[in-house]
Parts: structure tokens; C-alpha cells; sequence
């Protein structure tokens, strides 16, 4: 009997043992017809994995569940393997990055998710903290990457497939261009993998999401319309998908259908590209004014950009300075969405309390997009003001922000955020 796979084929926990089978030249077939919330809830299936969870591999020797467990199955299949390196600290090092990869990453990538997905209650301060312990994950991987080109020893073993798994997870739905760019050696990791064959064979052509999914209201998990009828042997289909993922298809993952065009992509086309400003200031590391500065006004394109003045109402509150840098960068992660159309400086000032809260954004059109509005709660936190850039005393008011001029308004900063 050959190795049967339960799961559609753009799921990312079936990917880990479809590509370890292909390093490991073991056929493993995809069943044919899978319907998500359908197949996965008969009674034959919850024979398998009474948790009526994909994936599960049916194998002759009785059904496996957990698709680490599936692809290290797999993997032991054949002997001596080198995905699992070539010796006891290599196999231990691969468990490591194993569970590493599955607790840090995946874990955290799912809990900033899910909610957003409508499959949890959506909590501003869960969602904070999944990001930055995910960021935290890949900070860590970020180190052991910049002088490593795998996981463990000098190929891929089965760690590196089940962290690109995991990660193109990520990329695919949740991890912005803007995101990954602070970790550098992740992101030349994850790009070299997902193009070796055996990734690409199974994985497609890769596309990194271009924003956070929008955050849908709690839903009821989908049950199962009908029973779905027994599968016969011939309708199990031989592997493998040779498209490429579409977002459409990864709907076992229970992602929402591809989000209307925002508004503000249909703006008329801006000569100021975001993305170069954004270079330029992450880059500019010494005389600011004249490079970064003026940079900033060359390219500034007062019609298809605007320039705000944000003050928090409730500085008399912020009394304690980590409370205070942990209520900004909190409302920074949640501007997230609004990555792709802001630019933003955000300044904690003072030397003892209370601090005050002042910050500048930059965004794509004129107004402060609705979207941003709608979904980023801590907007109505702060009085808005439009900068009038014919105005000198503005103008040198927004460079001093862009700069963290200290002193600030005749006070020391505190902290000065940035969000780009
Ligand atoms: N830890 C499990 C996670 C399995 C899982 O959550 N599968 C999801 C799809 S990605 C599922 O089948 N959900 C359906 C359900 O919860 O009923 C694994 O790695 O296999």
C-alpha cells in the first residue's frame, strides 16, 4: 500500500513531508478530492485523528498524525538519511530546530493570525505579544543564519524543511516585505530554500504578502455539509501539484479570499516612492540633515502624500516610562496594515513624568486612510493636525522629528520610534 497523505495540497504542514519525501525518493500520494471540513470530519477520518486535523498519512502499518511527526516518519523511512545529518549532535541539533521552528515561529506566526482569520477573538495586546515574540524567534534565527547557510552541518536536513514550512506560512499571509526586511539573513535563507528544486517542486513560485490581513470577525468553525463519500483506491490521485499556491487555495488553512484592492492603490500613480524613502532614512547614518532631509523633501509629492501632527490627549496618564514606550510601540505593531502607505516618527519626550507623546506620519493621500481609521484603535488617542508645509515653522518642526532633534521643543527624548 503506498503512503497516502490526507490534505489539500497548498497546506504548509503537508509541504514538510512532501518535500522530505522528495530528498528522501519515497512516493507519498496526495488524496485525490480533499475537501477541507468535509473530508477531514468523517468518521473514517476521525479514526485517524480523532482531532479531525489535517494532515494524516495512512501507512500500512496504521495512520500517523502531526505533520512533524509524519515528516520524521517519512524522513526514517530511508535509512541512514542525511536529512537527519550524521551524527547524535546533528540529530539532536535538528530535534532542536525542529521544536524551535514549531514553538517560536509557527506557534506565534498562527496566534497573530487566527484572530485576523476570524478563528479567535481578536486582543490588541495578544497580538503584540505574538509579534514580538516572533520577531524575538527571528532575531535569534537571524544570528545563527548570518553564519550559516543551513540549520545544522552543511546541507538541508529536515529542520531546514519544516522551518521553511513554517515560515513560508509567514511570508504567504502575515510578514510584509517591510517586516522581514530587519532580518536580513531569514530572508536570504528562506528565498534560497524555497527556490531548490525539491522546495520548488512542491512549493511553486513563492509570493511574500504585500499586507497584514485585515482583522474578520470571530466565526463559527466550518462544519461539514454532507458526509463525504468513501474514497476509492482510484480516486487517490498520484502526487504531486504542480501549480503554483494560490491564495484561493489555501483555504484549508481557513485564509479569507483575497481582500479587495485598497482605495489607495487606485490613487493616481505618486512620483515619491515610499520605499525609497524609507532606504534612504534607514541608511542615512551620518550628516541627516543634508542627505536624509533634504532626500525627504526632493522626493515629497504633496499631492499624493500628506504630512500629520499627532499629539496623545492622555499625556497627564503616562507616568511610567515603560508603560509609556510599551503603549507606543503597541500602537506601532498595530499600524502594521498601513505598512505598504506610512511612513511615521513617533517621539516619547521628557526626563521624567509625566512624558509626553508626539509623533509625525506620512500618508498616501490626503487624508488619514479610513482603514487606518477603522481598524487601528489608537488613532482617536491622539489629536490629529495636518502639517502646512508652506508654513517654515512646520516644516523645521517635521524635519526636527524626522532627525529625533534633541533637545525637542526644549526637552530631552526619551525614546524616539519609527515606523517605516
Ligand atoms: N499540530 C498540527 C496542526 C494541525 C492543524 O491545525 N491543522 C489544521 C489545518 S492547518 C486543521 O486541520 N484544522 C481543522 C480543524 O481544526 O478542524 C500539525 O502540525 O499537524
Amino acid at each position: 500500500m503506498a503512503l497516502v497523505l490526507h490534505s489539500g495540497n497548498t497546506n504548509s504542514n503537508a509541504f514538510k513531508t512532501l518535500i522530505a519525501a522528495e530528498y528522501s525518493g519515497i512516493q507519498v500520494e496526495l488524496v485525490k478530492n480533499f475537501e477541507m471540513g468535509v473530508s477531514n470530519k468523517t468518521p473514517e477520518f476521525l479514526k485517524m485523528n480523532p482531532l479531525g486535523k489535517i494532515p494524516v498519512l495512512e501507512t500500512p502499518d496504521g495512520p500517523v498524525f502531526e505533520s512533524n511527526a509524519i515528516a520524521r516518519y517519512v524522513t526514517r523511512l530511508k535509512s541512514d538519511n542525511p536529512l537527519y545529518g550524521s551524527s547524535l549532535i546533528d540529530y539532536a541539533q535538528i530535534e532542536q530546530w525542529i521544536d524551535f521552528s514549531t514553538t517560536e515561529i509557527d506557534s506565534n506566526i498562527r496566534r497573530w493570525l487566527y484572530p485576523r482569520f476570524g478563528l479567535m477573538p481578536y486582543l490588541p495586546p495578544v497580538e503584540e505579544t505574538a509579534i514580538s515574540a516572533l520577531k524575538r524567534a527571528l532575531g535569534a534565527l537571524n544570528m545563527h543564519l548570518a553564519s550559516n547557510t543551513y540549520l545544522v552541518g552543511h546541507s538541508v536536513t529536515l529542520a531546514d524543511i519544516i522551518m521553511v514550512c513554517n515560515l513560508w506560512f509567514g511570508f504567504f499571509f502575515a510578514m510584509t516585505k517591510s517586516f522581514t526586511s530587519e532580518f536580513p539573513h531569514v530572508e536570504r535563507y528562506f528565498w534560497t530554500m524555497v527556490n531548490q528544486p525539491n522546495f520548488h517542486k512542491i512549493l511553486g513560485e513563492v509570493k511574500q504578502t504585500e499586507a497584514v490581513p485585515p482583522i474578520q470577525s470571530a466565526k463559527k468553525p466550518s462544519q461539514p455539509k454532507e458526509p463525504a463519500k468513501p474514497k476509492l483506491k482510484n480516486e487517490i490521485k498520484k502526487e504531486v501539484k504542480e501549480e503554483p499556491a494560490k491564495p484561493d487555495d489555501a483555504k484549508e488553512e481557513e485564509a479569507p479570499k483575497p481582500k479587495p484592492k485598497n482605495p489607495l492603490d487606485l490613487l493616481p500613480p505618486s512620483k515619491m516612492i515610499l520605499d525609497d524613502w524609507k532606504r534612504l532614512y534607514s541608511n542615512t547614518k551620518t550628516n541627516f540633515r543634508e542627505v536624509a532631509i533634504k532626500g525627504f523633501w526632493d522626493m515629497y509629492d504633496p499631492e499624493g502624500y500628506s504630512l500629520w501632527f499627532c499629539d496623545y490627549k492622555y499625556n497627564d496618564e503616562n507616568t511610567v516610562s515603560f508603560v509609556t514606550l510599551n503603549k507606543v510601540g503597541g500602537f506601532l505593531q498595530r499600524m502594521d496594515l498601513a505598512r505598504k502607505y506610512a511612513f511615521g516618527k513617533m517621539l516619547v519626550i521628557g526626563s521624567e513624568s509625566p512624558f509626553k507623546v508626539k509623533g509625525l506620519w506620512l500618508f498616501r493621500g490626503q487624508d488619514i486612510p479610513q482603514f487606518v481609521l477603522d481598524e487601528c484603535y489608537d488613532m482617536e488617542l491622539y489629536e490629529w493636525v495636518k502639517v502646512d508645509i508652506s508654513d517654515k515653522a512646520q516644516k523645521e518642526r517635521v524635519n526636527q522629528m524626522i532627525e529625533d532633534q534633541e533637545p525637542f521643543e526644549g526637552e530631552a527624548l526619551l525614546d524616539a520610534k519609527c515606523f517605516k
